[in-house]
């Protein structure tokens, strides 16, 4: 699996500021921003600073640095949204069901009881 990471990809214009998001967290390693078509309410994606297409060229200290900044992602939805866990997704090539080619988490609030919408 080698397929060359795409500069031009939305999640790296979002970077750039090309394209607008709605930002809930930043710092030097990772950016988080609201999924447009999000499958609950609070939704959040969680994406590296490092380009990468995935999980399998993004570098490992990119990826720890992510996974972090997941875990602290995932406590603030849950106490934000007051849900009962997340689900966290993360897609890799358009086999796997990745749609954007840049690396990513989703972080996805659920509660008792309620499924994911579609
Ligand atoms: P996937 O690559 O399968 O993990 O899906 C990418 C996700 O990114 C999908 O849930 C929709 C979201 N998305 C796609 N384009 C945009 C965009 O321009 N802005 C935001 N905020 N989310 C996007």
């Amino acid at each position: 699996m080698a397929v060359a990471y795409d500069p031009d990809n939305i999640f790296a214009k979002i970077l750039r500021g090309d394209i607008p998001c709605v930002k809930v967290f930043e710092d030097e390693k990772a950016l988080a921003f609201m999924d447009v078509m999000p499958r609950a309410d609070g939704h959040v994606l969680v994406i590296s600073k490092t380009p990468g297409r995935n999980i399998f060229d993004l570098p490992a200290e990119a990826l720890s640095d992510l996974i972090l900044r997941v875990q602290k992602a995932a406590r603030a939805v849950v106490k934000g949204m007051g849900a009962d866990g997340v689900t966290l997704h993360q897609f890799n090539e358009p086999a796997g069901g990745q749609s954007v080619f840049h690396m990513h988490f989703h972080v996805i609030p659920r509660w008792e009881g309620v499924a994911l919408r579609p």
